[in-house]
């Protein structure tokens, strides 16, 4: 058992549909512990920093516009195996093929505004925890 770090973000459709209160309490019933939470809109460069590996693909545009079109819920999320963790209660990225029960099966309907972000690795969240956290 590793005590990991992640990073979560509750995306601007989540946010402006009002389903904060209902995806943190998810969050909370691991038993993982939300150690900073903070609403605010992303500037453009932190969206390019933060998806920098998709850089060039054909929704990458759209994906920033999205991003930084309204407030996010940034989350740093710790606990024992808190990436793994959290990419399952998250589901896979399109909603349309994440079970009922996943954050994405629940909540969300298009693969471009997929109700929430979560670190893919520990590398990754070391790096959007150290861009979204100082
Ligand atoms: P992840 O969020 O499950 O890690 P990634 O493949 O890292 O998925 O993609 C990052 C984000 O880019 C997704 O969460 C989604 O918002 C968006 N995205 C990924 N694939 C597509 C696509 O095919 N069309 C539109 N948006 C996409
Ligand atoms: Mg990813």
């Amino acid at each position: 058992m590793s005590c990991e770090k992640t990073y979560l973000m509750i995306k601007p459709d989540a946010v402006a549909g009002g389903k904060v209160g209902r995806i943190i309490a998810r969050i909370e019933d691991t038993g993982l512990c939300i150690e900073r939470l903070e609403l605010a809109t992303l500037t453009p460069a932190q969206a390019a920093a933060n998806y920098a590996e998709h850089e060039g693909k054909p929704f990458y545009e759209s994906l920033i516009e999205y991003i930084t079109s309204g407030p996010v819920v940034k989350m740093l999320v710790a606990g024992p195996n808190a990436v793994a963790v959290c990419r399952k209660l998250m589901g896979p990225t399109n909603p349309a093929e994440a079970a009922p029960g996943t954050i994405r099966g629940d909540f969300g309907l298009l693969v471009d505004a997929n109700v929430i972000h979560g670190s893919d690795s520990v590398a990754s969240a070391e790096r959007e925890v150290g861009l979204f956290f100082t």
